[in-house]
């Protein structure tokens, strides 16, 4: 009966947004795996439409960003804000910014970040936004023209208890600066609170840059523990080289592990002897270089293209595996390829890396599998710290906040553990994380009522 329940809302989500596969997607592996908690409260549930309203966003806003590029030709892109679910607070989650955005993405996106956010029990709603344009080879004059246009129609519907941005894919220090310059410019007004990710000199908050690899390492090691296994000398390869990898790969190396490849959207570097991160952060931070160009530092180092369709890193044999880029990276081939070549875990740095193919393979094949909706909630939960400094108009120390980052993560891990034990699928943690954070979220919507 249940089951039966959960394929109807699955049947008319797909009716409903036959164009939006990743979307789709996302809904079916959440709705699927939470059966057993469905069961526990089916009426009250299906009286109240309580899956209907779950993957129906409470509001999507769509809109125009013209903006002007150095040749003083107009150019236009469409931006976007999905406030999915405000049950536990604010809306919050990042802004990205990549040509693939589209709205089954953000959608996507959004859906993700209202389970991630229940899980770090921090109070924040869920949503995402982002745009199709593409920071990539603009000048810091065409970056800062986009954002000022992209935030003029964004400020009408974001504020610190209403909904508050970060970054994501292609947005970091530098659009948050611009974004964040024009609200207030236009607001004539001080919320540091409305964005997330700021500088350090104007309200950020020490260990947010950090944050989401830092805690997917957190994450990791929980898992790894709780099943005996030490993290000291692993070999690590992590798809991207971004915001996420960068930091990911700093906590692996001090925990004691190899970080051996690391990639860009063109191919992967492989350096036997260990990644220079140093050499990583000065291309990706600052030149804003391709990945490529490691090897005019470490010559010793390989360097591997990706093919259409087929990432080159994942040939590459390691212990450990942490997809950091986008979604979709790993697909069953794929799996298998990394299975045979004898990986012990996969943690999910970006956001639904693995496929829902790679993922049951991975499952069946008894490999550990840190979900993103919790191996990656370390950066909206210090986001979330930064929004709480900034009410409190103060400061924490780089050790206060990463401690409480720590704590936080080692809690989402016990959730996720606990509720697969609970719900009988032991080390199941994509489960786990999907019945932890559903009941919370269904339990808020209930008491809320039908809105
Ligand atoms: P960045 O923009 O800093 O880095 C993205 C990295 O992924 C780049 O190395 C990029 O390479 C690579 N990449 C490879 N293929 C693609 C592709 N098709 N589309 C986009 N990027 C690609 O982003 P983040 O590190 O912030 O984000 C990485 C992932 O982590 C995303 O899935 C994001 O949603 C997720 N995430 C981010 C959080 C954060 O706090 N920033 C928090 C939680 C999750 P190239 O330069 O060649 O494009
Ligand atoms: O996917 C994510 O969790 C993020 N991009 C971070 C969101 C945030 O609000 O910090």
């Amino acid at each position: 009966m249940t089951l039966e329940y959960i394929e109807e809302v699955l049947k008319s989500t797909k009716i409903n947004h036959p164009d939006e596969p990743e979307f789709l997607q996302a809904v079916k592996e959440v709705i699927t795996t939470i059966e057993p908690a469905v069961k526990e409260n089916e009426e009250k549930y299906k009286k109240t439409a309580l899956l209907e309203r779950l993957v129906e966003p409470e509001r999507i806003i769509s809109f125009r960003v013209p903006w002007v590029d150095d040749k003083g030709q107009v150019q236009v892109n469409r931006g976007y804000r999905v406030q999915f679910n405000g049950t536990i607070g604010p809306y919050k989650g990042g802004l990205r910014f990549h040509p693939t955005v589209n709205q089954s993405i953000m959608k996507f996106l959004a859906f993700e970040q209202v389970f991630k956010n229940a899980l770090t029990g921090l109070p924040i709603g869920g949503g995402k936004g982002g745009s199709d344009f593409n920071p990539k080879d603009k000048s810091d004059n065409e970056i800062m023209s986009f954002c000022q246009s992209f935030m003029n129609e964004l400020q009408k519907h974001i504020g610190q208890d209403i909904d508050v941005p970060a970054g994501d894919i292609g947005v970091g220090a530098r659009e948050i600066g611009f974004l964040f310059g024009q609200f207030r410019r236009i607001r004539n007004s001080y919320e540091a609170g409305v964005l997330t990710g700021k500088g350090l000199e104007y309200g950020g908050s020490l260990v947010r840059k950090e944050a989401t690899g830092y805690g997917l390492m957190y994450f990791m090691r929980e898992m790894l523990k709780a099943n005996n296994i030490s993290i000291q000398g692993k070999t690590v390869i992590i798809s991207g080289s971004g915001n996420v990898a960068i930091y990911a790969a700093e906590k692996a190396s001090q925990m004691g592990a190899k970080v051996i490849a690391m990639s860009d959207s063109n191919g992967c570097i492989y350096d036997e002897n260990g990644i220079n991160l140093d050499v990583i952060k000065r291309i990706k931070e600052v030149e804003r270089g391709r990945i490529k160009d490691y090897l005019l530092t470490c010559p010793d180092a390989k360097y591997y293209e990706n093919n259409a369709g087929y990432q080159a890193i994942y040939n590459i044999k390691a212990d450990i595996i942490l997809p950091c880029a986008t979604q979709n990276d790993i697909n069953l081939e794929c799996a298998k390829r990394i299975v045979e070549q004898g990986t012990i875990a996969i943690g999910e740095g970006a956001n639904m890396p693995c496929n829902i193919e790679a993922v049951n393979y991975f499952l069946e094949k008894g490999i550990l599998l840190a979900p993103g909706k919790a191996a990656n909630a370390g950066g909206v939960a210090t986001s979330a710290l930064e929004m709480s400094q900034n009410s409190m108009r103060y400061f924490w120390s780089f050790e206060e906040v990463d401690s409480k980052l720590e704590n936080i993560m080692i809690n989402i891990f016990n959730m996720c553990n606990e509720a697969a034990q609970k719900y009988n699928c032991p080390k199941n943690y994509v489960a786990g994380a999907n019945l932890a954070a559903f009941r919370k979220v269904a339990d808020g919507m209930l008491a809320q009522g039908i809105i």
